[in-house]
């Protein structure tokens, strides 16, 4: 939906003209437009005349329940990508379209904060570009792939103790599994009774739960940077040539396992169905879009990736797609405080459909290890 400014009876329109006005940008902001299917953040577009030439940003307001400090997850976010420029610079590539740019206020912060103690934050629009909640093409499923392996290698040299934990143990998996326990005991919403079988299929396979945070505990699975947050939408495509152009959605960069990443491309982009589709039966794992996303990611973290890290890429999105359908049920049994919802069901149709892509590739574990054996 389109709103354009400067109706009285717009009250929302005012809202973000007024702290629009906070950030240092020139021109005078025309319109703005709901953006992005982001289940945290709440995403605007922003329209400006600049001299007769319209530009666009992006303004998020930051959800400060599932990021309880903003400030030092803004300051990750800086600091990460002020290092990666200066990479970008260097390769001779466009810094502000390969990577987000944060847009300081007047005063020179990172992010306003309105009277209501919400906060918000302004990007550079990367124009010209689309991100995707499903992979309809294999050839840029695997660009996709590639370019957040190339993420992960672009920050290799980045320090990992520089960085802030965000939300600490946020793909501790065994910890998401005592959470969840937590939330059945607890029954907070009362939909126990509604989910007996999702219940049960998680307590008979608790124990993919351990097997990447026991190893990276124990320092046999090296701890890098990673974006811990790598849903196939968090990466911007070129709308013609199907190049991927920008990794987007920092919030989560932490200190994590390269795992996580692979995994999570896995679990959003090898499902033949959208995470909240409500017919199960149209969920499969999609075996060749596994195949172009692994060559992809190997290609893209190159020799840095170590044989501890090799030996579990098969295992990988297995396991965050079963870690994401705890997290979505421990939220529908806690009446939806986590993610956005649009209808009371929505936490469990999409838990739902993370159970059925875990029992697909539970059945295709050798063919994933011969794939990723090949790169
Ligand atoms: P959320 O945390 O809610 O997922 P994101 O930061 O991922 O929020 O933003 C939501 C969506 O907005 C992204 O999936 C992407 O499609 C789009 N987006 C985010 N940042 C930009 C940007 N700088 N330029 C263009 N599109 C963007
Ligand atoms: C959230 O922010 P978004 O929509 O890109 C979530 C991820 C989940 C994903 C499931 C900070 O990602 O961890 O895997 O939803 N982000 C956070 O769709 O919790
Ligand atoms: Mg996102």
């Amino acid at each position: 939906m389109l709103y354009n400014l400067g109706s009285d009876l717009l009250q929302w329109g005012n809202m973000i003209k007024n702290i629009a006005k906070n950030f240092d940008i020139p021109g005078v902001l025309q319109a703005y437009d709901d953006f992005g299917g982001g289940h945290i953040n709440e995403t605007i577009a922003l329209s400006y005349n600049e001299d007769g030439v319209f530009k666009r940003y992006i303004l998020q307001k930051l959800n400060g329940v599932v990021f309880p400090n903003l400030a030092e997850l803004m300051e990750n976010i800086v600091n990460v990508t002020t290092f990666l420029q200066k990479k970008y610079i260097a390769m001779g590539e466009d810094p502000l379209r390969k990577c987000i740019n944060i847009i300081k206020t007047i005063d020179g912060k990172n992010y306003y904060t309105d009277k209501r103690g919400d906060v918000w934050r302004m990007m550079i629009m990367i124009e010209s570009t689309v991100s995707y909640d499903l992979a309809i093409d294999n050839q840029v499923f695997e660009k996709t792939g590639k370019a957040f392996g190339e993420f992960i290698s672009m920050l290799d040299d980045y320090p990992v103790d520089g960085l802030y934990e965000i939300i600490p143990d946020f793909h501790n998996t065994k910890s998401r599994f005592e959470t969840f326990r937590a939330a059945i005991k607890a029954n907070d919403a009362k939909r126990k009774k509604t989910c007996k079988k999702e219940i049960n299929f998680i307590y008979e396979n608790v124990n993919l739960c351990n097997i990447i945070v026991d190893k990276l505990v124990c320092g046999e699975l090296p701890t890098r940077v990673t974006h811990n947050d790598t849903k196939i939408n968090n990466i911007l495509m070129d709308e013609k040539t199907g190049d991927a152009v920008c990794v987007v959605d920092l919030d989560t960069i932490m200190p994590g396992s390269l795992l996580y990443d692979f995994g999570d491309g896995i679990r959003s982009g090898c499902n033949t169905a959208y995470e909240d589709e409500k017919d199960i039966n149209l969920v499969d794992f999609d075996m060749e879009k596994f195949e172009y996303f692994s060559k992809g990611f190997i290609a893209g973290v190159g020799d840095n990736m170590k044989q501890e890290e090799k030996d579990l890429l098969h295992m990988a999105g297995i396991i965050i797609t079963f870690e994401c359908g705890i997290r979505f049920l421990t939220d529908y049994l806690n009446g939806d405080k986590y993610f956005k919802t649009t209808y009371p069901e929505h936490n469990l149709v999409r838990c739902r459909t993370q159970l059925m892509l875990v029992s697909k590739m539970l059945d295709k574990i050798d063919e994933m290890k011969a794939i990723v054996g090949k790169y």
